[in-house]
């Protein structure tokens, strides 16, 4: 079956897909640069939108406990299990556009596309888009996907925001009730597969002059929060020799990591991503200073080793300068693959359209690694210019938008449960 491709007024998906990304984008904490958080004011204003456009596409469209937005297109009749796809809409600080809401927009115009053309097909469509997947407010991440899953880990409630918020108290004033994030929870029957569209945020899809991938895994990742004490003391008065400075300390530490991540030859990567001396004056010595890791790898078990390694290293810099520290994970996921059968479809998408189908892993972390653990999930890549992602530059251009939408509006209409 050819997938007619034409948005409303005959327009290319991509017109519609590429003014909707601008259009979400406008909404944020700041008008200077985008920061879409988690159960705030602009999560609120930007689920009202994307359920409009979820409701113009003939979807049914509703916020579930935790905050996402869930849009469902029925099939042939009504109550039969879904493909979900979807991607999330929250976005890291001073972010780009295109990551998340891309996955999100294009999945509603496509399902769109089958409501205008009057589609209906043996399963019902639905396209979720996710509350939280970056983790930026309340250290712990994927939490709109985990509550779908039904793996929400109700501690992550206590957890507190820069301004000492519990996620509880949030959820309250957003007008969510955090002792019903369980009504979030899908079962596995509801689900036939989940299919994300995604930016790149690699340069290889680029390097290789294509404008779409096949997703073959989802690197996994562990995140610590550190904490190192010193004292603190005048800047003018206390010799070198005497100090207990705790961001000299951090410092060692950051440069440590990078030393051990950069000598690796296996794809393992660090980053210290946040630090936060106190008390955060010129002329006193920094007492505590706080701050993040990211540690990831294609191989969980080469993770797990590096971030013994790494805080073993971080042990020896804090007992040689008399410090004191407090370490701990903060979030662990495991690699995930994605299913075989599944990949299968979106290769023969990615080809029905003309194109190569190049597999390549994702070593950002998405929504399907809590997704799978009540679907088979996969993932098809959209080149984003020089690979820049989680930075206002980020950019996909209309072809590659157009590209990845008739890919997935294929890959929806051949799509045929697993046999
Ligand atoms: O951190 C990540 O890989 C994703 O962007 N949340
Ligand atoms: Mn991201
Ligand atoms: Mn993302």
């Amino acid at each position: 079956m050819e997938a007619k491709v034409t948005g409303p007024n005959s327009l290319s998906l991509s017109d519609e897909i590429v003014r909707r990304i601008h259009a979400l984008a406008a909404i944020s904490e700041t008008p200077d640069n985008l920061s879409r958080i988690f159960l705030t004011p602009e999560h609120r204003a930007a689920a009202d939108l994307v359920m409009g456009w979820m409701r113009d596409a003939g979807m049914a469209a509703r916020l579930d406990a935790i905050g996402n937005v869930c849009g469902r297109y029925d099939g042939e009749r009504t109550g039969l299990p879904c493909l979900m796809l979807g991607s999330h809409y929250d976005t890291v600080r001073d972010a780009g556009r295109w990551d998340g809401p891309l996955g999100l927009i294009t999945a509603i115009a496509c399902v769109g596309d089958l409501h205008r053309r009057g589609v209906r097909l043996p399963f019902a469509v639905e396209v979720t888009g996710f509350a939280d997947e970056e983790g930026v407010r309340f250290a712990s991440t994927l939490l709109g996907s985990r509550a779908i899953a039904g793996t929400f880990d109700e501690s992550a409630l206590g957890g507190r925001d820069k301004q000492g918020i519990t996620m509880r108290e949030a959820m309250v004033a957003f007008g969510l009730d955090p002792d019903h994030i369980g009504a979030a929870a899908r079962a596995p029957s509801e689900l036939l597969a989940y299919v994300e569209l995604h930016i790149e945020q690699g340069p290889v899809l680029e390097a290789n002059k294509l404008p779409v991938g096949v997703v073959t895994a989802i690197a996994g990742a562990t995140r610590l929060a550190v904490e190192l004490r010193g004292t603190a003391g005048h800047a003018g008065t206390v010799p070198m020799a005497l100090r207990r400075d705790a961001l000299a300390g951090a410092a060692e530490c950051i440069v440590a990591i990078e030393e051990f991540c950069s000598s690796d030859r296996d794809g393992l990567v660090g980053t210290v991503g946040y630090i936060n001396a106190m008390p955060g004056a010129t002329n006193v010595i920094p007492g505590m200073v706080s701050f993040t890791i990211d540690i990831r790898s294609p191989r969980d078990s080469y993770r797990k080793l590096a971030v013994t390694d790494i805080v073993r290293h971080i042990e020896e810099i804090v007992k040689r300068r008399d410090l004191q520290l407090d370490i701990n994970v903060t979030h662990e996921n495991r690699t995930v693959p994605c299913a075989p059968w599944l990949q299968k479809h979106v290769a023969e998408a990615v080809k029905a359209e003309g194109f190569r189908a190049f597999e390549l892993p994702s070593g950002a972390g998405h929504d399907g690694m809590a997704m799978i653990d009540i679907a088979d999930v996969a993932m098809l890549f959209v080149r984003c210019r020089g690979g820049v992602s989680h930075n206002p530059a980020e950019h996909v251009d209309d072809a590659d938008v157009e590209a990845g939408a008739k890919v997935l509006l294929r890959l929806i209409e051949n799509f045929k449960p697993k046999g």
